[in-house]
């Protein structure tokens, strides 16, 4: 068998404009910005620098805008990500705005998202023959993040249909329809948040039969449900994840981080056990740090080892 590529297809991407305040956030205030930085963003970008980082080979491809293509690839050089994005003459990628009050305030951030930019049918075309140009059977793609304004449900079902002919493993971080969509092509990946979980659940159905339903056709179900902490569905169980208690600074990115390490795992061919707490151990990483992707591989790797996984 061929080595195992991983693919992330970032279909809106961003450049993440992080805003760090000297104090909280305020109306009728003018509100003191004391650093500002910048970052990727848009989900599945954020997955290929989680992976790049823990070894695992992989290419970010998606759609970029050529009017400021040159600051999103020094973004994506600097966090030593291979990419092969579908260029767009005259868009813009857009940015994304991530408040960050100080620590002593407030753990989570407030993030602002632009819609993002038009695509036309052709750039479409472009971006799926390439994709039917370098994925194989044996390979593993991750599609997450919003849809760019005019990329249908179809659009998003043409692409399901590319990937399921090739063969490849389908991992989804999708929302609203898209994910109904993931579901309904039966993909082999996905996280739903709660919000999400809520739209899939049938009535009188409980988020925890939910999540089973959705495992007898899609092999990976992990989904947060907010203060009842994180769960997963694999093989027809559910099990619960215990994360490690930590000092939070930013949560921005934490999801795509776990998405990407997970990913990684399963390249690895961890166990689901393994894959788990890896991925667990690397978004616990990210929300100590600052900006909207950073995570240190040593701290996860410790933190790992405190994740609590039990089978309900
Ligand atoms: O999950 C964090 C993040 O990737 C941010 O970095 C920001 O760019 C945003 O999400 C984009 O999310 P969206 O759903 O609009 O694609």
């Amino acid at each position: 068998m061929n080595e195992v590529s991983l693919y992330t297809i970032t279909l809106n991407p961003a450049i993440d404009r992080l805003l760090y305040l000297n104090e909280k956030l305020e109306r009728r205030k003018s509100n003191r910005i004391t650093e500002v930085s910048y970052d990727i963003g848009g989900k599945g970008t954020h997955a290929s620098y989680v992976m790049s980082k823990l070894g695992v080979k992989n290419l970010a491809l998606g759609f970029a805008g050529s009017r400021n293509i040159d600051k999103f690839k020094q973004i994506l050089s600097e966090k030593n990500m291979e990419h092969d994005f579908t260029i767009i003459d005259g868009r813009t990628t857009r940015e994304c705005y991530i408040m960050i009050e100080p620590e002593q305030v407030s753990a989570g951030s407030i993030m602002l998202t632009e819609k993002g930019f038009h695509v036309e049918e052709a750039d479409i075309k472009r971006l799926f023959e390439r994709i039917k140009a370098r994925v194989k059977a044996e390979d593993m793609v991750l599609i997450a993040g919003s849809l760019p304004t005019n990329f249908t449900i179809d659009n998003l079902r043409q692409l399901l249909r590319i990937l399921k002919e090739i063969g490849c493993f389908i991992a989804c971080d999708l929302s609203g329809e898209a994910i109904k969509l993931a579901v309904k092509m039966k993909v082999d990946f996905i996280k739903p948040n709660e919000f999400e979980l809520k739209q899939l659940k049938a009535s009188h159905e409980s988020l925890f039969d939910t999540v089973k339903r959705l495992n007898q056709d899609i092999d990976y179900v992990v989904t947060s449900l907010g203060e009842k902490g994180s769960y997963y569905g694999y093989d027809r169980k559910i099990y619960r994840v215990i994360p490690p208690k930590v000092k939070e600074v930013n949560d921005t990115g934490a999801g795509d981080c776990f998405v990407g390490a997970f990913l990684a795992g399963l390249a690895n061919q961890l166990s689901i056990e393994e894959i788990v707490k890896l991925a667990s151990g690397c978004a616990a990483s990210k929300v100590m740090n600052k900006d909207s992707s950073t995570f240190d591989v040593k701290t996860a790797m410790e933190l790992k080892q405190q994740v609590k996984i039990t089978q309900l």
